[in-house]
């Protein structure tokens, strides 16, 4: 056949392309051909998203070669390798970091000016890929193109959601949510992978037989099969040649389902079977920290698990044969939360039912390659299945998961003899009327490594939610402090700072970023501050402009921008945010504003569709905001706006223009946060409390260097007995008036009782958050970041320190980190 023949020709013509042109005239011609030939457009068109397309397929072009490379690379040195299995990956836009990485943004723009067109203007046409919901999934998006950029042989493994995160749109102050057809235009960094589709089991039931030695085994039969098709995502590595992949899987209907096996002769039926194969893979579930227990959900979770191990062990067979005595050392799978957890049992069932391993083996070979992160230590978020939903589902999965149990209850039993207390608590099967598998105990029973993603949240993990396994394995654990790539979220978004960093301390701070460090020095130099400053103000100039269309409020520049962006939850405490907003509307309706620093908030952020309070939240914000813009007041001296549908593209604006970065949730609940560091880098100061990375943002930076306010973890935990708001509120004459002016309805006249509930909950003496404890000390803070903003010189001083200490919260840092402790690969090179 006509492969054959091909490859049996080495070097010939067919495959021996010449490279293609990173130039500018190479560019504008690929653009041209693209938009005139394969989209078809001419002088008549008006559509904007065809340049956009058409450039991007030009930037495609230009990694496909490299891309091809890099697997060669890995295929043929027979690398170790990772896969990434996460449910979320929160990519943004492509085409700039693409561009950036490969280093061709000049000559793209040079060439695009020179057909008259801004590239600005093409870039801002990107859908965002919204596949995930907040810090977990963009955390997995900065991970990929850290391991890039590092050239670690490894593979991101998601879901190709049709839906990504739903657009917020704001009306009256409330939130409304609006599905985001993101692929409704196709995607052009999206290469099909048919060849490789794999069939996913659901339902059916177990039996067990003979095998042709006579050895008992199992199997699991009378499946409804779902099809899973790749599409296959290139991740450029920082001008390197490197080209990851990030494989991503779309649910289809089996042919089985098209010819109507369940419904013979009832076509309507079989097309609905038909889709609801499909739907497994329709839409992202837009709950951030918190639970998603629906039947859909485990389906999703298991679709990825299953698919992405079959990719892999079809992928060592055609390496390697069906030996799998070397797969354990040889591959990794590090499990982004418990969302894939599933994996765990699924690697047994695969290794076992369908290549034909022995318990024993199957499970040295899971216990040595999966890897477990926990990202929140927040109750509500511990995934637990009912065992009927896998009885039901996943049969062979369930027996699994009790034969893992029961083993590992009796290796508990053998250290603890008679402590059936522990074992209920450690046992993988909660009992109880109906009972549910935690999925937690799976991945850390089923893993070789257990990592929180800052300090703190390593800590308290180990000596609270995993203290029974940590006492039982105590070298599992360790703590990998999260970071952020520092393409996308300087050198990308913060074009005016990029052009002074490189040419004060050169140009590899983009691929090591400890380099920042050099910036020290200058921060004492009066003129570097001016430019420092020129640049902040013209960044906070777009910013403005921005917040200006969208929300129709403006930002003077003169006032420190405040900044809060991020999902609306509870524990995040915007509520403390808005309430220091009320006091200084409250100071300055006194006349109190001597020395007054000008002051714009901005806060965004999505509430999950079914969290009442967050989106109570949302709307308090947005009439507070009313209320105080309109006020003439407050004219110069306090902005407040909400900015709709926060995303990443909207993130890369708002934290180059960023001076103050809120980072207030209560103490020992933020695991990591990962938008500190965004705005760190960029140069603005942290108002914040001891929780999460904050803690070592602290520490790098200075204490000196950041507003530091509120209970400590400790002291959150220790308080909870005797918290009594209400003489917190009694006793502190500000905290008094912001709340007469909430309870007297000053923000919804026409709407009574509307924050009945967001009330309460400061009153409350058991408010989880303990909004109120941190009040005095939070609009404290507040007043010496308006004083020290007054002293400009002081504060650029900080600002640039800010930066110049930000260099640990690069991900390569992380993923460096992640690799030395516990992927162990070895960076491989593209081949030639
Ligand atoms: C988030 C945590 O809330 C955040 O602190 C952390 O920085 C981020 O993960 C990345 O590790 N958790 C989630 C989630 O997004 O859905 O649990």
């Amino acid at each position: 056949p006509l492969n054959d023949r091909i490859k049996s020709r080495p070097n010939d013509k067919f495959f021996d392309l010449p490279p293609l042109p990173l130039d500018a005239e190479g560019l504008a011609k690929d653009f041209r051909h693209y938009y005139a030939y394969t989209f078809g457009r001419d002088r008549d068109s008006l559509s904007v998203y065809y340049p956009y397309k058409a450039l991007a397929t030009a930037v495609r072009d230009r990694l496909m070669e490299r891309w091809k490379r890099t697997r060669r690379a890995y295929d043929e040195t027979d690398c170790k390798r990772t896969y990434y299995l996460s449910l979320e990956f929160l990519m943004g836009r492509t085409l700039s970091n693409a561009m950036l990485n490969l280093g061709i943004e000049d000559a793209a723009t040079q060439g695009l000016y020179d057909l008259g067109i801004d590239l600005e203007e093409i870039t801002s046409n990107e859908p965002d890929a919204g596949l995930g919901n907040g810090g977990l999934g963009r955390l997995a998006a900065c991970f990929l193109d850290s391991c890039a950029t590092l050239q670690l042989p490894v593979r991101g493994y998601g879901l190709r959601y049709e839906y990504g995160m739903f657009r917020q749109l704001i009306e009256n102050g409330e939130q409304m949510e609006e599905p985001d057809h993101w692929l409704r235009n196709g995607n052009p960094w999206e290469l099909e992978r048919p060849k490789f589709t794999q069939r996913i089991p659901f339902g059916g039931y177990t039996e067990t037989y003979h095998d042709h030695a006579g050895r008992p085994k199992t199997r699991w039969v009378g499946t409804h099969d779902v099809l899973a098709v790749p599409y296959d995502i290139p991740i450029p590595g920082y001008r390197n040649d490197t080209v990851n992949t990030l494989r991503l899987w779309k649910a289809a209907a089996t042919d089985e389902f098209n010819l109507g096996e369940f419904n013979a002769g009832s076509y309507p039926e079989s097309v609905a079977q038909k889709n609801a194969a499909e739907h497994i893979t329709m839409v992202l579930y837009p709950n951030d920290a918190s639970e998603n227990g629906k039947e859909l959900r485990l389906r999703q979770q298991f679709f990825l698990a299953s698919a992405s191990i079959k990719d892999v062990l079809r992928d060592w067979i055609r390496l390697h044969g069906a030996d799998f005595s070397r797969f354990g050392e040889r591959n990794c799978f590090q499990l982004n939360d418990t969302h894939p957890a599933v994996s765990v049992a699924e690697l047994m069932r695969q290794l076992m039912d369908e290549h034909g391993l022995e318990w024993d083996a199957a499970w040295a070979i899971t216990r040595q390659t999966m890897a477990y992160t926990n990202h929140t230590l927040l109750p509500e978020a511990l995934e637990r299945w009912p065992v009927r939903l896998f009885r039901q589902l996943l049969p062979r999965i369930l027996e699994i998961i009790f034969e893992i149990n029961a083993r590992f209850l009796a290796e508990v039993a053998t250290r603890w003899p008679g402590d059936t207390n522990r074992q209920r608590r450690m046992s993988l099967i909660e009992e109880g009327d109906d009972p549910q598998v935690r999925m937690a105990w799976l991945a850390i029973v089923g893993s070789f490594s257990v990592n929180g993603v800052a300090a703190l949240h390593s800590e308290l993990l180990i000596d609270g939610l995993f203290r029974d396994f940590h006492d039982l394995w105590p070298n599992k654990f360790n703590n990998k402090t999260n970071g952020v790539t520092p393409r996308r979220w300087l050198a990308m978004c913060n074009p005016g700072l990029r052009d002074l960093l490189d040419e004060t301390i050169g140009t590899d701070w983009v691929k090591d970023l400890s380099q920042l460090e050099r910036l020290v020095p200058f921060a004492e130099d009066a003129a570097f501050r001016d430019r420092w400053h020129a640049i902040k103000q013209d960044n906070k100039r777009r910013l403005a402009e921005q917040i200006s269309q969208i929300c129709q409020v403006e930002f003077p520049l003169d006032a420190i921008f405040d900044v809060q962006v991020k999902r609306i939850h509870e524990y995040k405490r915007q509520l403390l945010n808005i309430l220091h907003v009320i006091h200084l509307y409250n100071r300055i309706k006194h006349g109190d504003t001597a020395n007054w620093t000008p002051r714009a908030v901005l806060i965004g952020g999505k509430a999950a569709p079914g969290y009442v309070m967050a989106k109570q939240i949302i709307r308090l914000i947005n009439k507070v905001a009313q209320v105080v813009n309109a006020d003439p007041a407050t004219e110069g001296l306090l902005r407040v706006a909400f900015v709709p549908d926060y995303r990443v593209s909207l993130m890369e604006v708002i934290a180059p223009g960023t001076d103050l970065s809120e980072q207030i949730s209560t103490a020992g609940k933020e695991a990591s946060g990962t938008g500190n560091m965004k705005f760190m880098m960029n140069g603005a100061v942290t108002i914040g409390t001891l929780d999460g990375a904050n803690i070592e943002i602290r520490e790098q930076v200075g204490e000196d260097h950041f507003f530091l306010f509120g209970l400590t973890a400790a002291g959150v935990e220790s308080l909870r007995q005797h918290y009594d708001p209400n003489s917190l509120i009694a006793n502190d004459p500000a905290l008094r008036e912001v709340m007469n002016l909430l309870e007297s309805g000053h923000f919804n006249q026409f709407e009574g009782g509307i924050f009945d509930q967001v009330i309460f909950s400061i009153r409350n003496p058991h408010d989880p958050w303990m909004t109120a404890a941190d009040f005095r000390g939070y609009i404290e803070a507040q007043e010496r970041a308006a004083a020290a903003y007054r002293d400009r010189h002081h504060w650029l001083r900080m600002s640039v320190l800010n930066t110049a200490r930000s260099g640990h919260f690069s991900s390569d840092r992380t993923i460096s980190e992640y690799n030395r402790d516990i992927w162990r690969l070895t960076p491989t090179k593209p081949q030639d």
